[in-house]
């Protein structure tokens, strides 16, 4: 009875895995999964929260897939959101955290005319998408706590069931 009760559970689990795009709670856009973190964390911190599901705070590679997170915000109506991009190793150099590879798409607010962005220098050093900046970016002190972005690759070898 238990070990039928086990099999037919592995099957389940088995079954959900092979067809699932992406985990419950987790949206689903071209090759990746994103998980909107509900809890602020520090910069650091965020990837912490990420790594638990084998994920990394959200790499944006292209105008389309800002524009699909920018979406999910305004959905959610969230205030403020961390995305994995930094200039801690060198100023003004922005790169893919933690892989380290410069960006070559970005998206600085220049929402509001008087404080366009990044604005803030060695002070600022992660950027973030922020409700004030129509969900543009932002860099700001990485010691901050707002919500992580989290992705990983669609079918990604995570927990199902
Ligand atoms: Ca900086
Ligand atoms: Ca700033």
């Amino acid at each position: 009875m238990v070990k039928t009760f086990l099999t037919g559970l592995i099957l389940l689990c088995g079954l959900a895995h092979a067809s699932a795009q992406c985990p419950n709670g987790w949206k689903t856009y071209d090759t990746s999964c994103y998980l909107f973190g509900h809890t602020p964390y520090s910069f650091h911190e965020s990837q912490v929260f990420c790594l638990h599901f084998g994920a990394s705070l959200v790499n944006v590679e292209s105008y389309y897939e800002n524009m699909f997170i920018r979406g999910e915000l305004v959905t959610l109506k969230a205030p403020q959101h961390w995305m994995g991009l930094t200039d801690e190793v060198t100023e003004g150099i922005w790169t893919f955290y933690p892989s380290e590879k410069v960006a070559t798409f970005l998206d600085w607010s220049h929402h509001l005319i008087d404080w366009p962005q990044p604005n803030d220098g060695l002070r600022g050093n992660c950027a973030a998408y922020f409700e004030e900046h129509d969900y543009h970016w932002v860099d700001e002190p990485c010691s901050r706590e707002f919500n992580p972005i989290c992705e990983m690759p669609v079918n990604h070898p995570h927990i199902v069931g």
